[in-house]
Parts: structure tokens; C-alpha cells; sequence
């Protein structure tokens, strides 16, 4: 394909390493681990791979390990895009081409169904060349396929067994890394040699425990989102007439609208988990929006920027319980958007009056398909629309009330796959591909059930601690499609955490006052450069 300037400048840069990297070293176990959550029913899904230690590297004189044991490796990037996923490929393929020499890498196309159906690609070094630190997973693509059923399981073991792997990395967010997870215990439990790690990947930034402090892919594309955001600010600002209602990517946690807001300083934004606690009905939620446009309009202001997060409807409680009974529903039946649909009766009364005061179009939304892991498909609920007209309609009262002294214009806007490819920012480039490092070096130790696991992350790269954890440390168990399952446990915006707690301190004066920031376009050189994101600098206490 053709490269831009900056796309062929970034594609020689080598990014730094942690220094445990430059000699050699071993492996030092930490305390046991257990789980987030019901830890004996895991234990019980998990015999094998259950409560195994954290690990992380450590220098020692002299060549602790068969360091240089020829292995083979599978890869495979696996659900939503984030960048600096070629990164992680690329890590782990420099670091056997160094320390492993032999050694060989396939990339599984296609995400998981590429595993089960025994479709793969060897990277060279020509062919990961073009992709060294750019965006997307297009090196060999990437599905959101599980591998479920026990023919599927079969599947899998049979491609392992006929590549005589080593091992297998999987490149994904919670759910992948929950199959991640069964397919470690799979593979101990017949004996098959294949290791299998995870790598933490997702734009969401709800992959993340006290080991991994982040995933990758959410500093640049909070990045991307909060340039835009800046943009419409200023539009906002010059124009004066429409107040913009962002809707932000980020399936469940809001992670992703509280990292912009502290980039740009909107006049709102709504964090879900805070939604979730207080029990706010949609109608408080309207209310809450609805507040800030008055104050403003007292103050001649009729313009502004409100930051929603994708996931926000599923944090109402209401409209939770209408989801957890429509999943049920639609586990065993179709549900059409008829008005007379006979399914509605089995509604419970609250549930179904709810779903018959939303709008068509979210009652649609709210009908689609599940995604193979039992979620509802949020990115497709257009919950900034719903909002704009809801806060129309409350401003319409008062003002016949004569409490709303001003106009409201709303426009509309979902900000979720610009961000997924973007070019990776210094700071995930350099992130994964020492994941890619710390994925391979684990391998070679023969350690499987694990998350590669990269810490220290607001000092310099050199000093960044590099290790894994067992990823059944992270799992709970959780309803899916009407069933109990083992899964990864969605880490969300904390409210009494460093970040939710210093929104809370500054968000009535961004409330009244114009504090908008516009950040600009990611930077790869320059002062801005190395920035770390405010998310993990405030939860690190950096
Ligand atoms: P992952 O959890 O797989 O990383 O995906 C994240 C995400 O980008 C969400 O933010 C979004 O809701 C979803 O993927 C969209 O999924 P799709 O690409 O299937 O439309």
C-alpha cells in the first residue's frame, strides 16, 4: 500500500526497551494469586491453571534458562482493533529472532477462526516490516469468533498439535482472554505441550488489575478522540449556537469519556459507573444535562459540549433490567420491533413499560443481535440522539415555565472506529512491544495461563518492570446469554479511585466556565510526546 511522511518515519523508529532486556535473566515468583471474584467455583473450572503465581523478570549474571530453546509460536489478534497491536507482533518476533534464533511465528488470520480452522501466515521480518509501528491489525486481521464448543476445543488442539506449538498468544480484550484462559486449562488438562498467554489489548481500558496496569490501544485512542473533541470546542466556541453531544466508544466501562474529559474540559460528561451508583433513572440522567444548559443560558451561554459514554445506557438501572430480560428473551426467541409483538407480555410490567416510551429507533437498537459473547452490540445504540431529544423536550418545559431563558440546539456525534487504527502513540508502541518482549520471554519459561504484564509504567521505559500474571487472577463469574459463566472481570471507573475523585473536584467549573482544551494531533517528537495518559498517572498516584 502507499505510506504517508509520517507513516514511513515511524516505521524505523525501534522503540526503547526495559532494561532487564539488555542481559540476562530469570524468573522471580510473587505471592500466590486467586480470583475477582466466587474464587472456589474457579478453582473448580480451573484445576490446572488456578492460583498459580504473578511472575516478573529479573536480571541475573549469566544465562539462567535455556534462553536460546528454539520455539514455536502461534499469534493472534483477537476482537476490536487497538493500536500498537503490530507492536506486540513485532516484539515477539524480535525477541526470538535475538534470543531464540530459529524460532518460528505464525500468525493465526483472521482472529480465533483462523486457529480453528488452521489458517496461518509465517511472519518474516519482510513481512512485518510495513506494519512496525502503525495502526490496525491488518498484518493478519482479526475476528471476534469463540471457540466454544467442545468440537471447537477440538479444533483448536488439533491445529496446535499439527504446528507442534509452543506456544500461543492471544492479543485481546476481557473476553478473548477468558478464552484465552480455557483454552490454557484445555490444553494442561490433555496434555498437550502448548502454552497459551494473553496479552491485554482494548481501546475500553477495562482490561486492567493491580499487575496490568492498562491495556493497550486506549492512550492513543483517547488521544485521537480528545484531538476532535478539542476541535468541536473551539467550533463550539466560535460559533456559539449548538451544544454537541460526543458519544464515545467504550462497550461498558467509561474509562474512555473520563480520559477525554481531563484532555479537553467539557462543559459535561457523563460517567456511567457514578450513573450506576446513584440509581439515576433516565429521566435524572436528562435532568443532570438538562441543569448545566440553564446555568449556562442565565450566563448568556447557549453553547457547549457534553461527553457520553457508549456504554451509558447499559449503567441505568432501569434500562439494565430491561437488557438482562431481553437477553433472556432473545436466548431462546426472535423479538421483532412490533408494537404488538406477542414477546412483550413477557416482560416484566416496569421493563415493559419502559421499552415502549423509548423511541423506535433504540427500541430497534436495543433488539439487535448479541455479539458471540452474549453482549448487547452498544456501538449501534444512538443514545447521544435520544438524549439531545429528551433534554429538548425538558427545555421545552421549563421554558414554558420560564425557567429557561435561552435556545438549545443539539448536534449529534459517536466518536468509535476512527480511534481503533490510528497510529500508535509513542508511549503504546513502545507499551507493546514490550509486551511482545515480555509474551515470548514467558514462553521460553514454558509458563502458560498467564497475561503478559508490563508495570511501572509512569517512570521511564527503561525502568518498566516486565512479568505475568495468571489470568484466572482477574476471572468471575457472570451472566451470559441467561447462563452463569467464567469470565474476565471488566475493570471499571472506580468512583472512590485518583481519576473518578479528581473529575468529581473540577467538573462544576468546567460545568460554567469555557476551560476547553484543545490537545491537538498526537505528537511523535517534541515536548508532548511522551505524555502518559491522566488515567494512569492519577490512578498510580504519579
Ligand atoms: P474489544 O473489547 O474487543 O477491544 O472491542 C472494543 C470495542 O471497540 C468497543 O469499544 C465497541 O463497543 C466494540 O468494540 C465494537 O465492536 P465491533 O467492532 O464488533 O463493532
Amino acid at each position: 500500500s502507499v505510506y504517508s511522511p509520517v507513516q514511513v518515519y515511524r516505521i524505523d523508529r525501534t522503540p526503547p526497551l526495559p532494561k532487564v532486556f539488555n542481559g540476562h535473566f530469570r524468573l522471580e515468583n510473587g505471592p500466590p494469586t486467586t480470583s475477582a471474584g466466587h474464587p472456589e467455583d474457579i478453582k473448580k473450572l480451573f484445576p490446572h491453571t488456578f492460583g498459580q503465581p504473578s511472575v516478573h523478570l529479573a536480571p541475573c549474571e549469566g544465562a539462567c534458562f535455556d534462553e536460546a530453546r528454539k520455539l514455536k509460536v502461534g499469534v493472534v489478534l483477537s476482537g476490536g482493533q487497538a493500536p500498537g497491536g503490530h507492536n506486540v507482533i513485532a516484539g515477539m518476533f524480535d525477541y526470538l529472532e535475538k534470543n531464540a534464533p530459529g524460532s518460528v511465528l505464525f500468525g493465526f488470520k483472521g482472529g480465533p477462526a483462523g486457529i480453528m480452522r488452521n489458517k496461518w501466515v509465517e511472519i518474516t521480518s519482510r513481512l512485518l516490516y510495513p506494519f512496525r509501528n502503525q495502526g490496525g491489525f491488518d498484518i493478519i486481521g482479526s475476528g471476534r469468533d469463540k471457540i466454544e464448543t467442545p468440537e471447537q476445543f477440538q479444533q483448536a488442539v488439533d491445529t496446535v498439535v499439527a504446528l507442534d506449538l509452543d506456544g500461543l498468544v492471544v492479543i485481546g480484550g476481557d473476553d478473548s482472554n477468558t478464552n484465552a484462559a480455557m483454552l490454557a486449562e484445555h490444553f494442561r488438562e490433555k496434555k498437550i505441550k502448548t502454552a497459551v498467554l494473553g496479552c491485554p489489548k482494548t481501546i475500553d481500558g477495562d482490561l486492567k488489575s493491580k499487575q496490568v496496569p492498562i491495556s493497550f490501544g486506549f492512550d492513543t485512542a483517547c488521544k485521537i478522540y480528545s484531538e476532535m473533541i478539542g476541535n468541536i470546542m473551539v467550533d463550539a466556541r466560535s460559533t456559539q449556537k449548538y451544544y454537541h453531544f460526543i458519544r464515545l466508544m467504550g462497550r461498558a466501562a467509561s474509562h474512555i469519556t473520563l480520559e477525554c474529559a481531563f484532555q479537553t474540559h467539557p462543559n459535561g460528561a457523563i460517567i456511567g459507573e457514578e450513573i450506576h451508583h446513584q440509581k439515576k433513572t433516565l429521566r435524572q440522567v436528562t435532568n443532570t444535562i438538562a441543569d448545566i444548559i440553564c446555568k449556562r443560558a442565565h450566563i448568556g451561554k447557549h453553547y457547549g459540549v457534553f461527553l457520553i459514554p457508549e456504554g451509558l445506557i447499559d449503567f441505568i438501572p432501569e434500562i439494565q433490567t430491561l437488557i438482562a430480560e431481553l437477553n433472556d428473551l432473545l436466548a431462546t426467541q426472535a423479538c421483532d420491533a412490533d408494537a404488538h409483538g406477542a414477546w412483550r407480555t413477557k416482560l416484566k410490567p416496569q421493563a415493559r413499560a419502559l421499552f415502549a416510551s423509548l423511541p423506535s429507533s433504540i427500541q430497534d437498537q436495543l433488539l439487535l443481535e448479541r455479539d458471540p459473547h452474549g453482549n448487547v452490540q452498544v456501538a449501534k445504540i444512538e443514545t447521544e440522539k435520544m438524549l439531545i431529544s429528551m433534554v429538548e423536550e425538558e427545555l421545552s418545559h421549563r421554558r414554558h415555565e420560564d425557567t429557561f431563558p435561552g435556545q438549545f440546539k443539539g448536534q449529534a456525534h459517536f466518536f468509535g472506529y476512527e480511534g481503533r487504527c490510528g497510529m500508535p502513540t509513542n508511549f503504546d508502541a513502545t507499551y507493546c512491544y514490550a509486551l511482545g518482549f515480555a509474551a515470548s520471554a514467558l514462553l521460553g519459561f514454558g509458563h502458560t495461563g498467564l497475561i503478559a504484564s508490563v508495570s511501572n509504567l509512569t517512570d521511564k521505559p527503561a525502568e518498566w518492570v516486565v512479568g505475568g500474571t495468571a489470568l484466572t487472577e482477574l476471572m468471575d463469574l457472570e451472566r451470559r446469554a441467561g447462563r452463569d459463566k467464567p469470565v474476565i472481570r471488566k475493570a471499571m471507573v472506580e468512583l472512590d479511585g485518583g481519576p473518578f475523585r479528581e473529575f468529581a473536584r473540577v467538573r462544576d467549573a468546567w460545568a460554567v466556565e469555557d476551560s476547553f482544551v484543545s490537545p491537538g494531533p498526537i505528537q511523535f517528537a517534541g515536548p508532548s510526546a511522551d505524555d502518559t495518559c491522566f488515567t494512569l498517572k492519577l490512578e498510580l498516584g504519579a
